[in-house]
């Protein structure tokens, strides 16, 4: 009867594993019999809550891998934590020794990373004897920052409501909690910001404290430091005051009466994050301080217990200066006047996380303040989660862009700082696919130096299946996902053009919002002559924020023409076509990629079960509709305001 049990509740574990809920920790079963079989776990060294963590993690996932048992000729795992030499929190190496197969670290978090690390290997199906590591993180903080609103509403959240239950906390504790902080040190985050940018004040309250704590103590073991947004008028929200200001010393001493009450609640409370003065939100301005006034009076309060993340993201109505150059104008001349304690924390681009940008010029001009490089996962521009698109060449794109200054942009950072795209369904993120881009995003904020193409390799070898037949065509699929967005949203360096407010679906046309800058027409500045934003010397000049080397080399590239240069539609490319030619074989270009990528889809249903499989054919089919409508509309619109006709193949709907 127990035998009977046992199997039944295992039939239903393996069933719901399909709805996508585990994420890529399934651990299917390996085949190969034949392989060298880990056996017992095995700790050295003093255990501490962390460590027990890795090594359970590491139990329940090799039984799951190899469910079998322990038969034939068994490889013991050890867990060695060593005092040793000097190595970046959260390193470990893996190599075979004579007592069996050793991760080893000299701390908690490296194991429990280590552990992590050797699912990860085997679950791409590789033989034990084979694998060795030697890892080191690339930055100390690799974080999440959540828009999830106290009320469950998640700002440009496309997988349900939060997954924070600020009504049941602290009293309750959901277990998605726990599993949230396991996928999350799975790929090393190790900082997450629960609330907003677009902060309530509320979230300070003592009230919220307690709730704030109770998560903080069930992410801890999991080596995950809790961070807050603060909204800036908070001690004129819920302290009484009259002011704000930052150079107040009532006001000051608020904040430093709040960090000690929330350092007091959560000892390895990490620190707050601050958007201020930027689309309404209060800051320093209001008072007529600086960013780094407001950014430092924080710092103070905070001492050396955390960091103060303080957004470059600014932009004012009452500011005519091109949009893309508002940050750099604002923040560049601050450089040096931040404390050693503040990070200022930059978009991957100089607008808002289109499609493609080129990346921030705040990147390597300013080499005495420590920056965070902000990527989103969620997809506020790209489809939301309706639409395939796998980021991690967008993040490796800009990782990877040489800042002409002192390095590449992943030289300049220092954190790592992802939009979470994670909610209350099932599957986490509203696609199976977007699982993805949270994983690249943990990848890369790991080591900004490993290839897309590893990425969609290990993520879909232990999210559907490590046969090479699935992995040789799905991985190529998930590889030019992002570039057919690009094609059928925005080719050639258009931007914003998408629909007002929500940004699903095309409108170039829209022109009558409030703010000038929230108008397509802003962006494409499209009209009989030509298109695009000049923003060379002749325009903006956005393009001198640059280092003049690699303002040369982003001039040059055909990419990103219209986002730099107002071009006649007749303007001729490197490949002999004139504009008016080569948009439509963008738009199409794009919309037969989608096409592909649903056939590509239907012939892997042998390797994917059922309810998944469908589910993203569904979606592919969503957005195989949804890419030749963005293409129809913008052909129709440009073919308007140019008078050209459209191209053969492309008459405007009945
Ligand atoms: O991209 C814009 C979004 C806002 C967001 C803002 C920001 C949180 O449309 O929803 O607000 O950027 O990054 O602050």
């Amino acid at each position: 009867a127990l035998l009977l049990i046992c199997v039944s509740l295992c039939t239903v574990s393996a069933a719901r594993a399909e709805d996508g809920y585990r994420l890529w920790l399934r651990n299917a079963p390996v085949a190969d019999a034949a392989q060298q079989r880990p056996g017992q776990v095995v700790l050295v060294g003093i255990e501490s809550p962390t460590m027990i963590l890795a090594r359970d993690e590491l139990s329940r996932g090799l039984a799951e891998l190899f469910p079998g048992g322990a038969t034939g000729r068994t490889t013991p795992i050890l867990l060695r934590r060593v005092i040793g030499p000097q190595m970046r929190e959260g390193a470990f190496t893996i190599a075979s020794m004579d007592q069996g197969v050793a991760i080893t670290a000299n701390s908690d978090t490296g194991l429990l990373y280590g552990a992590f690390a050797l699912l990860r290997e085997l679950g791409q199906g590789k033989a034990l004897a084979s694998i060795r590591l030697d890892e080191a993180p690339a930055y100390d903080l690799r974080m999440l920052n959540h828009w999830d609103n106290p009320d469950g509403h998640v700002e440009r959240g496309y997988a349900g409501r939060s997954i924070f239950d600020w009504w049941h906390l602290p009293g309750h504790v959901d277990a998605r909690m726990t599993d949230y902080a396991r996928a999350n040190a799975s790929i090393g985050i190790n900082g997450v910001v629960i609330n907003n940018v677009n902060a309530r004040a509320t979230m300070l309250e003592p009230r919220y404290i307690a709730k704030a704590k109770a998560l903080a103590d069930t992410f801890r073991p999991w080596g995950i430091r809790l961070y807050l947004s603060a909204r800036f008028s908070a001690p004129r929200d819920i302290g009484g005051l009259k002011t704000a200001d930052p150079l107040d010393p009532a006001v000051r001493a608020w904040w430093k009466a709040k960090a000690d009450e929330l350092y007091s609640a959560i000892p390895d409370f990490g620190g707050f994050l601050v958007k201020a003065n930027s689309e309404g939100q209060p800051g320093p301005q209001d008072y007529g301080r600086s960013h780094a006034n407001g950014a430092n009076m924080l710092a103070e309060a905070i001492g050396n217990r955390g960091v103060v993340i303080w957004r470059a993201f600014v932009y004012a109505a009452e500011n005519d200066e091109d949009r893309a150059k508002q940050a750099f104008t604002e923040f560049q001349p601050l450089d040096g006047k931040f404390a050693s304690n503040v990070v200022v924390q930059v978009k991957n681009g100089p607008i808002d996380f289109q499609p493609r940008e080129p990346f921030h010029p705040l990147f390597g001009a300013m080499p005495k303040t420590r920056l965070s490089l902000e990527l989103q996962i969620t997809k506020e521009y790209l489809g939301f989660a309706s639409h395939l698109a796998f980021l991690a060449p967008l993040f490796e794109e800009v990782l990877d862009a040489d800042t002409g200054r002192s390095g590449t942009v992943a030289d300049t950072v220092s954190v790592i700082a992802g939009v979470a795209n994670t909610g209350s369904d099932r599957n986490w993120t509203g696609s199976h696919f977007d699982q993805a881009n949270w994983y690249a995003f943990g990848r890369l904020a790991w080591n900004p130096k490993l290839p897309s193409k590893q990425i969609a390799s290990e993520w879909a070898a232990q999210t559907f299946s490590r046969d090479p037949a699935f992995l040789n065509a799905v991985v190529p699929m998930m590889l030019a996902s992002r570039d057919a967005v690009v094609d059928y949203m925005t080719p050639l360096g258009l931007a914003h053009v998408m629909g007002t407010g929500h940004h699903y679906g095309p409108a170039p046309w829209v022109a009558d919002l409030d703010r000038p800058e929230w108008n397509p027409v802003y962006y494409h500045r499209a009209d009989r002559d030509g298109i695009g934003f000049d923003r060379t010397a002749t325009g903006s000049d956005a393009l001198a924020q640059y280092a003049p080397a690699v303002a040369k080399r982003l001039l040059a590239d055909e990419a990103l023409l219209l986002w730099f240069c107002h071009v006649p539609w007749d303007h001729r490319l490197t490949n002999g076509s004139t504009l008016w030619e080569e948009l439509p074989r963008r738009y199409d270009r794009g919309v037969a990629t989608v096409a592909r990528m649903g056939t590509t889809w239907a012939g892997l249903a042998p390797y994917v079960d059922q309810q998944r499989h469908r589910a993203v054919a569904d979606f592919l089919t969503i957005q195989a509709d949804e890419a030749r409508w963005w293409r129809d509309a913008s052909l129709a619109y440009w073919s308007s305001v140019s008078g050209r006709a459209l191209p053969a193949g492309h008459e405007a709907p009945a």
